[in-house]
């Protein structure tokens, strides 16, 4: 792949400002990004992140260390790629490497304490037009593997573009509706690159990797294979290409705080039914 080939990322899409929903954080002397090992008083966060013009979310840690290596060599950037640190090394929770690549761990619960930790890293480091991808490997449906979905639309496993949150024993919804545009531009781009299928299409994220998402090699199943390719099929036929486990709380989260973030998977696994 030829990144160079690629049109500039800031003219598809920047963020202008972020908006961080939480007036506590004003009174607040010091904010510690606990599961980052950053904080306001600790750290010249401002310094150290303030020129952030991409962010890219996914993956585990040595794959988004690999990622974070070809980027610096496609790119040219300065510094020896052998060499590039884990700016999280003070903790095992997350791994992040300046030109800035995170891992965000596996479901919703560990993508949400880092997004949270993201989104005010960001706003303390005042960043602006910067632009968030999430990548990541997904399983497909009706997909050949190895297609790379780019999201329209990030649905729960009742097809619903939301995602529900229990805050203080209630159940908040949130929208995860998008900007639409986006995800057509980076199917562009994709057109231009000869080995990479790619389609656009919804995401479903399920809480689970094994029942919910239809497996039947869990420790537990409790429907017969009938059942999940009804369940995929109706999936399928509402327009989910590929599944996976923190695209709904991303978008959402992202969203409230006025961030525009492109989410884009590729599919290792596939349930061909059609
Ligand atoms: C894709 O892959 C992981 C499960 O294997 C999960 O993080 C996801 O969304």
């Amino acid at each position: 792949m030829n990144l160079s080939s690629l049109p500039p990322l800031e003219v598809l899409f920047k963020n202008p400002q972020i908006h961080v929903k939480n007036p506590h954080l004003d009174t607040m002397e010091e904010d510690v990004l606990y599961h980052f090992n950053l904080g306001t008083k600790t750290h010249n966060l401002p310094e150290m992140f303030g020129d952030i013009k991409f962010v890219c979310v996914g993956g585990s840690a040595n794959r988004m260390k690999s990622f974070a290596q070809f980027i610096q060599q496609e790119l040219a950037l300065p510094g020896n790629m052998d060499n590039i640190t884990d700016i999280c090394e003070g903790t095992d929770r997350y791994s992040m490497y300046k030109v800035y690549f995170l891992s965000p761990g596996m479901g919703v619960p560990s993508i949400s304490i880092m997004l949270h930790e993201l989104i005010k890293l960001l706003h303390h480091a005042r960043c602006i037009d910067f632009a968030l991808f999430r990548i990541g490997t997904s399983g497909g449906v009706g997909l050949e593997p190895g297609t790379v979905v780019v999201t329209d639309k990030e649905v729960d496993c009742f097809f619903r573009a939301q995602f529900e949150q229990v805050v203080l024993g209630k159940v908040i919804t949130r929208s995860t509706e998008l900007d639409v545009g986006v995800s057509k531009e980076l199917l562009q781009c994709s057109s231009e690159l000869d080995d990479v299928p790619t389609v656009i299409g919804n995401t479903m994220c399920t809480s689970d990797f094994y029942e919910g998402q239809g497996r039947l090699d869990g420790a537990l199943c409790s429907f017969s294979t009938e059942d999940k390719l009804e369940y995929l099929r109706k999936a399928y036929n509402t327009g989910v290409r590929n599944i996976e486990m923190e695209s709904t709380v991303f978008r959402a989260m992202c969203r409230v705080c006025a961030i525009s973030v492109i989410q884009n998977k590729s599919v290792s696994n596939v349930t061909n039914f059609l």
